[in-house]
């Protein structure tokens, strides 16, 4: 490691930097996650970067996030991948005639053009709305975006919240592991162990060509996000007749809902609307956030897996980031930032967060999110601290994450105890969040 842990990294420079990696991954309506391993738009990653372009151009911002609605399906849902025609359909597996959109989706109401995956990703959306409008109200109202916002995020809501209910317990389940965006998390490993992988000579995985074996999922893993994509889609992606095999509440995902249902509430009072259903909405998911998935004993939250209807035993990065969630009890706030100081999560020498327990069983310092820290949910959990007012927790965390931003040259992941970049570099909501953070 080079440098002083503590000096911060010089904001200028840094600014550029990463304004550089932005324009170099905006194909001309929206930015790919990265070149090389994501050459398409994807869901969560755009809603992150929108967060940070806004600083740059808030008209920008705007369009990263068109672009996916102009995307998004007749019953709601926004899609995970929205895919650029101009590229080789071998750039990325699975490309779009696994997913088949435009036919095998057309009852759920895919759209006819683009083609687009069928699963979901974490609902960031309308929190990343609201703050690109607030990065420049008076554009927002002159180009209708809020406006034009509103009803295309209360649809995505009302999707998760009525077809995804498949607890019956007021939460939103994820049906891939590729749906939380923490594809190989242990969290998903029981749950998983349930599904037969499909035989690794039907599919030919191009994430191979771009980055490490290592820091990848396993060909068992691709295999079983395979059957799982495909049972989907061959049951036309329609949640009310697939029974899938895979069926998990997320803490993350659900946190992020319960956080966009409160930007929706300022966005509809913005808009001159009722804010009310918003707001009983925010409450009903936080009630059912902490019946369902609070675990008082561990002091963070869990995985449900609807398999058994039991928790998950794995503590992971997710069971951490509902702490962005306003209102919590003050002890359930106080006992995630004992939970974040203490032995499982604490990295002293990158000062980021492990998307996985550093002393749990399964922990792989390189292996995607089984161990790496990323910079999105460092960031959702920045803003978590700040918001409930832990102020000097907040701030080494911020200072981490710019100083490895920018020593791993905005890596997709890093080592969480050695600070080695891994995965991806150049990667966009890594550059994006460095400039929100800098602001
Ligand atoms: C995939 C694009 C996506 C992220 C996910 C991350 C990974 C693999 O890359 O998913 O093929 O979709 O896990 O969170 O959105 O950056």
């Amino acid at each position: 490691r080079t440098g002083s842990p503590d000096a911060p990294a010089p904001a200028p420079d840094l600014r550029r930097a990463a304004a550089r990696v932005l324009a170099a991954n905006w194909t001309g309506a929206s930015t790919v996650p990265s070149r090389t391993l994501y050459p398409h738009q994807w869901s969560w990653d755009s809603a992150f970067v929108a967060i940070g372009l806004r600083h740059l151009s808030a008209h920008r911002a705007q369009r990263e996030l068109e672009s996916l609605f102009a995307a998004q399906w007749a019953d709601g849902r926004l899609p995970h991948i929205v895919f650029n025609p101009a590229v080789p359909a071998d750039a990325y597996f699975p490309s779009p005639d696994f997913w088949r959109s435009s036919r095998a989706g057309r009852a759920a109401g895919a759209p006819t053009a683009p083609e687009t995956s069928g699963i979901v990703q974490p609902p960031v959306h309308a929190l990343a709305a609201w703050l690109v409008h607030g990065a420049d109200p008076e554009l927002s109202r002159r180009t209708g975006f809020l406006h034009r916002a509103y009803p295309r995020l209360t649809a995505w809501h009302d999707y998760l919240l009525t077809r995804r209910d498949l607890g019956g317990g007021g939460l939103a389940a994820a049906v891939h592991p590729w749906e939380p965006g923490t594809d190989n998390s242990p969290c998903w490993d029981r749950a998983l162990a349930r599904v037969t992988a499909a035989p690794p000579d039907t599919f030919r995985r191009a994430d191979l060509d771009h980055g490490h074996p290592h820091d990848r999922p396993t060909d068992l893993d691709y295999g079983r996000y395979v059957r799982l994509a495909g049972d989907y889609r061959d049951a036309g992606y329609d949640d009310r007749a697939a029974r899938p095999a895979f069926a998990v509440e997320d803490p993350c995902f659900n946190a992020l809902l319960i956080a966009g249902e409160h930007a929706l509430a300022a966005a509809a009072r913005a808009l001159g609307r009722d804010a009310a259903p918003h707001t009983a909405r925010a409450a009903a998911l936080t009630r059912a956030l902490l019946t369902r998935l609070w675990d008082a004993e561990a002091g963070l939250f869990r995985v449900r897996d609807l398999g058994p209807d039991t928790l998950v035993g794995e503590r992971a990065v997710t069971g951490l980031v509902p702490l962005l969630v306003p209102h919590l009890p003050p002890g359930v706030a106080h006992a995630l930032r004992r939970t974040l100081a203490g032995p499982a999560f604490a990295a002293p020498a990158t000062r980021l967060v492990p998307s996985y327990d550093l002393t749990g069983p399964a922990f792989d310092p390189q292996r995607y999110w089984r161990g790496p820290a990323w910079f999105n949910t460092a960031w959702l959990i920045h803003r978590g601290l700040r918001a409930h007012g832990f102020r000097p927790d907040a701030d080494r965390l911020r200072h981490g994450f710019l100083a490895e931003a920018r020593r791993s040259r905005f890596a997709e992941y890093v080592d969480p105890v050695t600070g080695a970049a891994r995965g991806a570099r150049h990667f966009s909501w890594t550059a994006a969040l460095a400039l929100d953070l800098l602001h």
